[in-house]
């Protein structure tokens, strides 16, 4: 038995964490209950790393510290929880994966695609996501939301040039494997967003009761 993975990307701001929220809703109305995780963090071990990515430091962290952190919480959460509940047959989603890395550490930073393809294959094996729903907004709009929602975190400082990175990185991904990924307008209302989740919605309690 293998269960169904999926994950929520997009740049800063886009609503993956609110829409992650209704669309396990949707699920749970027809009886498939999701495990719901975060990237970094989703186990003890993985959320104090995601501590020392996120908090502001004097010391600058360097770009390849702060790319084999990443891969280290993404090592424990799979191991630890993600894998074993897919084995159960569970529907796991996540809010982010490797995909912010491409867009982070790939686009923002400048690491190359092969570098982080290595730690990809490394961690991961031959495991990807299912399915990514790739929140889209223009950078203005989504820094806008996450000023006005709390304090900046030390990814959220940076200039908007790293964030046009990011969300062309998370755009050029996504037009490379339209079977995996499906872009959302993340611009519009909240119930116009989640309205486009639906046919993804669909597609999963498809395979589901499959
Ligand atoms: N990171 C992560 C990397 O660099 N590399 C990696 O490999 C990984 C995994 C943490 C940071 O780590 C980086 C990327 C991140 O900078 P995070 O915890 O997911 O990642 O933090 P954020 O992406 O910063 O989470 P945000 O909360 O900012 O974005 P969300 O989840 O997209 O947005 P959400 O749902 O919390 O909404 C933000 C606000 O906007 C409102 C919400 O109510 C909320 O107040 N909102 C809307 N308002 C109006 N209209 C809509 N349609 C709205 N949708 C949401």
């Amino acid at each position: 038995m293998s269960g169904m993975f999926i994950t929520f990307e997009g740049p800063e701001g886009a609503g993956k964490s609110t829409n992650l929220q209704l669309f396990a809703a949707a699920l749970r109305e027809a009886d498939c209950d999701p495990l719901l995780t975060r990237e970094p963090g989703g186990t003890p071990i993985a959320e104090r790393i995601r501590e020392v990515l996120l908090s502001h430091h004097e010391e600058p962290m360097s770009s390849d510290a702060e790319l084999l952190l990443m891969f280290a919480a993404r090592a424990q959460h799979l191991e630890q929880l993600i894998k074993p509940a897919l084995a159960q047959g569970q529907v796991v989603i996540s809010d982010r994966f490797t995909d912010a890395t491409y867009a982070y550490q790939g686009g923002g930073r400048g690491i190359s695609s092969q570098r982080i393809g290595v730690l990809e294959d490394w961690v991961q094996g031959s495991l990807r996501p299912d399915l990514t729903l790739v929140f889209d907004v223009p950078v203005e709009v989504g820094m806008q939301r996450a000023r006005a929602r709390s304090e900046l975190d030390r990814f959220e400082v940076e200039q908007s040039a790293f964030f046009e990175a990011v969300r062309n990185s998370y755009l050029q991904r996504a037009a490379a494997d339209p079977q995996r990924y499906h872009v959302i307008d993340a611009s519009g209302s909240l119930e116009q967003v989640a309205a486009q989740m639906q046919p993804m919605v669909a597609r999963v309690l498809e395979r589901w009761h499959a």
